[in-house]
């Protein structure tokens, strides 16, 4: 049985994300960022990625994380493509070639769109849409995105998904970077078919039901 650790709130909505939409059984450990709590090693605080009993798990101090028998592995896009791999049936790579597709999608994400993605939205999120100094900062992210994203528009806008003309894993790992750009909407209507994906991405049940348990996790 899979142990996966980590709460919605956090990078683990993506194997959560995954999980959902295979009806795989699996053990949930809801490990929270320990900068979220006031303090992280208080008595009865709940475990945390500070937790002495989660760092034997992942020494990194991140989550997610995930057990599989004797495998541990501490990267979310690791683990989604492991999960698929397994357990995945048309949601995994079906021959060698689109298993190397998937990680290809995987780095061109986590590579280009990912660490950009999220400065944007702590932007939005710490200093609102108001102040020049945000703008100019989300002003230099955009620009770092336009070649990963137009580089997405072109597969795009020639097929539905990012492999095998269904939806798979890959198209989990990079909706769930690209989710950070949307606090920026203007800069997702410069590429329409990235735009036009990502919402049919966010209207899969399983989607909405991973958001529906992030959102009801304390803020
Ligand atoms: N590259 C890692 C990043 C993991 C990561 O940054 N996790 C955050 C939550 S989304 C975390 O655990 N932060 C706690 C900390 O760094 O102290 C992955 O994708 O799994």
């Amino acid at each position: 049985m899979i142990t996966l650790y980590g709460v919605y709130r956090s990078r683990a909505s993506r194997p959560l994300w995954l999980l959902g939409e295979l009806g795989t059984p699996f053990t949930h450990v809801p490990v929270i960022q320990s900068y979220r709590l006031p303090d992280p090693h208080a008595k009865d605080a709940p475990l945390n990625t500070a937790s002495p009993e989660y760092l034997k798990v992942n020494p990194l101090g991140q989550v997610p994380a995930l057990v599989d028998g004797d495998l541990v592995l501490t990267e979310s896009l690791a683990i989604t493509l492991h999960i698929a791999r397994q357990h995945g049936g048309p949601l995994g790579p079906q021959t060698d070639a689109e298993a190397a597709l998937m990680l290809n999608w995987a780095l061109i994400t986590a590579t280009g769109i990912e660490g950009p993605a999220v400065e944007i939205t702590y932007i939005y999120r710490d200093k609102g849409d108001a102040t020049a100094e945000g703008q100019a900062m989300i002003a230099i992210y955009a620009e770092k995105l336009r070649r990963p994203l137009a580089r997405l528009e072109a597969h795009l806008a020639a097929h539905p998904w990012l492999v095998g003309d269904r939806f798979t894993v890959a198209d989990i790992n990079t909706a769930e970077c690209v989710r950070y750009v949307q606090p920026h909407p203007t800069l997702l209507t410069e590429f329409p078919a990235v735009k036009e994906w990502l919402e049919r991405c966010q209207a899969r049940p399983a989607f909405k039901k991973m958001w529906a348990a992030r959102l009801s996790e304390p803020a």
